[in-house]
């Protein structure tokens, strides 16, 4: 079917979009799923080279996750923790109220951008950013970076319009959808602004931005609401409800701990019980009785009597106290998570970054191909897999435990086959896949309900084409053995 592009289309360099239109009227052609990369070569007269190269280079460029909250939500220091530096500025200052984009780059780079679209190269962190700032653009070398683009949002704030509607420009654009391929939503407490700054990502998610939102409880060493009465808050109906307690205070002092700062917090923890608690009442008390100001500004109230806590019971040297620390804070959990969400579905999600940029740039040009483009995007599983996974929490239909069930064979916890069966590692081949037949069975029944809403019922149809994809995979494997 991709003859004719090839023989048609490709060999003239000067074809219009019309001429590319009504090619693809073909019915045949349009019908026919085109493989991704001929709708790339198709594209090529349309745009020229450079603009498709430029949509590919998106096969090989980082995922984007977007840090999202509001204000003196810990997303900043969140972003520090998981790139392992201080880098991020926390606190309210200027350089915390615009978007900041943090890549990889070989060495350190910064650059402002400013409103229409000129870079200028700054000191990092900048002491003041001027009025026509749009956002910030970070370079550096940490490996996390190799694998994602992370973007820190200043979040909204009830005493700042304009920290908010940058916020929001970013995340809920009026004019387009959130480049993000993941957002990490985090929460303090569950705010009338959380609850307005959730529904608007949410519903990002629902217009093919975003393929998810990753629930963070943040600052959860300080005191807060349990992830199990979020869970059972009925404000959060129809909103990502699973928020996976974080503290990133804990994780940044962990990940940067340094020998002195083990030497001070060790000679704290010796020191009496009641002594250092009567300290750890105020700042004030503390200093006081202390001295440690440097302490105190990095690690607060709460991330000095954790570590004092973590030294007390057992963590005696500064590689045992960080780890120790890494432990507690629950960072882990989190880059596992995105690992399961994005990282075990990357091929996919740049496919879908560069189809999108790709269609972006025909808009309006070559509808044909603009629907060859969606059809593409509709028909990928991994994605379809996303994209389902990002609208459980609003199939309240559905009862919860088979929101559950669902979100675990679609892959919300890891794309293996066993994660997604619930079978121990090692199983054979075989036991695969009577496990996964057993389980599209299941699906399939599920949607004999005619009660279901369609929503429902292509989250079903979906869970039961992934169960068929491991048995065809197990089988695959055991003809194989
Ligand atoms: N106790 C505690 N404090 C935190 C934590 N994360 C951030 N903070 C503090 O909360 C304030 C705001 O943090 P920041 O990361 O700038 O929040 P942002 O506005 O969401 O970027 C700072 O004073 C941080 O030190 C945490 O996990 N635990
Ligand atoms: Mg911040």
């Amino acid at each position: 079917m991709t003859r004719s592009f090839d023989g048609v289309l490709l060999d003239n360099a000067h074809v219009d979009s019309a001429l590319v239109d009504s090619a693809l009227v073909d019915s045949a052609l349009v019908d026919s799923a085109l493989s991704d990369s001929a709708l790339f070569d198709a594209a090529r007269p349309v745009l020229g080279d450079d603009a498709v190269d430029a949509c590919l280079r998106r096969l090989h460029a980082p995922l984007r996750i977007a840090l999202a909250g509001t204000l003196k939500a810990g997303k900043s220091t969140l972003l520090n923790a998981l790139i392992g530096h201080s880098v991020a500025p926390t606190d309210a200052t200027e350089c915390t109220r615009v978007v900041t984009t943090y890549r990889r780059a070989p060495a350190p780079v910064a650059e402002a951008v400013h409103d229409g679209g000129r870079r200028t190269p700054i000191r990092w962190p900048p002491d003041g950013t001027g009025k026509a700032l749009h956002s910030l653009e970070v370079g550096l070398p940490a490996p996390l970076l190799e694998r994602y683009t992370l973007v820190d949002t200043p979040g909204t704030s009830s005493n700042s319009r304009a920290v908010s509607a940058r916020t929001l420009a970013y995340l809920d654009p009026d004019d387009g959808v959130c480049e993000a391929d993941a957002v990490v939503y985090l929460l303090r407490s569950l705010h009338d602004s959380d609850l307005a700054l959730l529904r608007r990502v949410q519903a990002q998610v629902g217009r093919g931005g975003p393929l998810g939102v990753v629930g963070v409880l943040s600052r959860a060493d300080e005191d807060g609401p349990t992830p199990a009465e979020l869970r059972d808050d009925p404000r959060l109906d129809g909103l990502p409800r699973d928020f996976l307690p974080v503290s990133g205070l804990l994780a940044l002092r962990g990940r940067t701990l340094r020998q002195d700062e083990f030497t001070a917090l060790a000679a704290l923890a010796r020191r009496p019980v009641a002594e250092l608690d009567a300290a750890l009442v105020s700042p004030g008390r503390f200093l006081a009785a202390t001295g440690h100001d440097g302490l105190l500004d990095a690690w607060g109230m709460h991330g000095i009597a954790e570590a004092v806590a973590l030294v007390r019971g057992g963590a005696t040297t500064a590689p045992a106290l960080a780890a120790a620390l890494i432990r507690r804070s629950g960072l882990e959990g989190l880059t596992r998570i995105l690992e399961a969400r994005i990282g075990e579905r990357a091929a996919a999600l740049r496919m879908r970054a560069a189809l999108r940029e790709l269609r972006g740039r025909l808009a309006g040009r070559a509808t044909r191909l603009v629907a060859g483009i969606d059809r593409a995007l509709a028909d990928d599983h991994a994605l379809v897999e996303l994209r389902t996974l990002g609208a459980l929490p609003g199939l309240t239909t559905l009862p919860v435990p088979t929101r559950i069930a669902l979100d675990r064979v679609l892959g919300g916890a890891g794309t293996r086959p066993t994660v997604r069966l619930g079978l121990p590692a090692g199983v054979s081949g075989r036991e695969m896949h009577a496990a996964a037949v057993r389980a599209a069975m299941h699906w399939r029944r599920r949607l004999d309900d005619p009660l279901l809403d369609p929503r429902a019922r292509r989250a079903l149809r979906a869970a039961v084409r992934s169960c068929e994809g491991v048995a065809a995979g197990a089988a695959v494997r055991t003809r194989a053995s």
